[in-house]
């Protein structure tokens, strides 16, 4: 499977894990999203030794298997590690160019953006697709910003040709306004781990997005 040339088909709903914030752990929610349907998983894991993060990702990438993608947040090492599909990076992270030396041309980067200024640069740099954030005011990353609301997607997804991902303070309440605003695909990271039931939200949030889709 090429997945750089099925990303586009593939992504709606996008788990981003967070071993802080989950119910039921990081394997276990990787594992019901996936049972659910979502296509892509990245591992975003802040704390804990490179021994250890080496160790989950390799679980994760097994959990994933041929039905997900699997992407490392920030660590080039452990996505390389692991063989993983590819890793996001941030705008403090190394740069797009660098990162493309160290995993190859087949890998996918993805990089977070917060304007189109941004993710035009991101494009140039050859960026596979943007996350764009928050759209919406949010507790889990603290320095996130002010969320730049929902209509601000269109201006990104008219100004580049990459997916669009949608992240920050996204809910079941506003996913409707994030997909109708552009978004390829979108993040839910509080909305779906801290819930009792990952496969059930996950599943939730993938026929609203496609329903969605469909009506426009
Ligand atoms: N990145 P929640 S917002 C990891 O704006 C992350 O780049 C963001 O979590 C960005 O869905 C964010 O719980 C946290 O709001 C998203």
């Amino acid at each position: 499977m090429n997945h750089k040339g099925s990303l586009l088909e593939v992504i709606d709903f996008y788990l981003v894990t967070d071993s802080g914030l989950s119910k039921k752990g990081t394997l276990s929610d990787v594992e019901n999203a996936v049972a659910a349907g979502c296509r892509i998983v990245q591992y975003r894991e802040k704390s804990g030794s490179t021994k250890d993060m080496i160790l989950e990702a390799a679980q994760i990438k097994t959990l994933c298997g041929n039905e997900a993608i699997f992407l490392v947040n920030d660590r080039v090492d452990v996505a390389l590690a692991v063989d993983a599909d590819g890793v996001h990076i941030g705008q403090d992270d190394m740069s797009i160019d660098m990162a493309r030396q160290l995993m190859g041309p087949d890998k996918i980067i993805g990089l977070s953006v917060s304007n189109v200024e941004e993710a035009l640069d991101a494009e140039r740099s050859g960026a596979d697709y943007v996350g764009l954030g928050p759209i919406f005011d949010t507790a889990t990353k603290k320095d996130a910003g002010d969320g730049i609301g929902p209509e601000s997607i269109r201006f990104v997804k008219n100004s580049v040709n990459i997916p669009v991902v949608a992240i920050g303070g996204i809910n079941k309440e506003n996913c409707t306004s994030v997909v109708r605003g552009g978004a390829d695909s979108l993040v839910a990271i509080s909305a779906v781990v801290c819930s009792d039931d990952v496969k059930r939200e996950t599943k939730s949030f993938i026929d609203t997005i496609r329903r969605v889709k469909l009506d426009m």
